[in-house]
């Protein structure tokens, strides 16, 4: 486990939260089991399908809006729900919601951002996990003169727990692979402020 504290990048890094044997069977429970979307953007009013597939779970009336894109929650599954629980406990941080990316390729990708939209409240936690391909995950700071990025890579079966302040001062992203064929899933588990 790596605990990492410094300049306002607050994180845990946990490579074998699951086990090789327990990551497959929910990467596969993920693919087979839920409802994947291709959503669109607009960027200065054209539409642009995401580089990645998605889905949110969360509990009842909790929506999440990002990038312009409304996300009305699915219930949670039993599955989601254990996985949730087995989180908290780690972390002791309470979770209502989860959104899931789902990576075809390496030219499937997340631009630089950070997930501190108002409804996350001052004090976010995150905690996002992998599974399937390995891949890089950059940490980028809005300070300009701190210009270079961090990166971490992250692997089949972990948990990256981005505890605060890290979003008030950091921005993330998961840039393309362009060789990479294999799929990867995260989870990323927030508390929301129902509306
Ligand atoms: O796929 C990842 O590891 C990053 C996901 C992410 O940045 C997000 O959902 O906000």
């Amino acid at each position: 486990m790596q605990k990492y504290n410094y300049e306002n990048l607050n994180y845990i890094y946990f490579e074998d939260f699951f086990n090789e044997t327990d990551s497959e069977v929910i990467f596969n429970y993920l693919v087979n089991n839920i409802n994947w979307k291709h959503d669109t953007i607009k960027i200065f009013g054209k539409k642009h399908n995401l580089p990645r597939l998605t889905a949110y779970h969360a509990d009842t009336g909790v929506s999440y809006s990002y990038s312009g894109i409304k996300m009305n929650p699915d219930p949670w599954t039993k599955s989601l729900l254990k996985i949730k629980k087995k989180i908290e406990t780690f972390s002791e941080c309470e979770f209502n919601s989860v959104l899931l990316n789902r990576y075809r390729n390496g030219n499937d990708y997340h631009g630089y951002h950070s997930d501190d939209e108002p409804c996350l409240g001052n004090q976010i936690n995150i905690a996002s996990l992998s599974f399937g391909a390995g891949r890089d995950f950059k940490f980028k700071s809005k300070n300009l003169k701190e210009s270079r990025p961090k990166t971490l890579f992250l692997n089949n079966g972990s948990l990256l727990l981005m505890k605060h302040p890290t979003q008030a001062f950091w921005l993330h992203s998961l840039p393309k692979r362009m060789r990479l064929s294999s799929e990867r899933i995260n989870l990323t588990f927030r508390l929301i402020d129902k509306l």
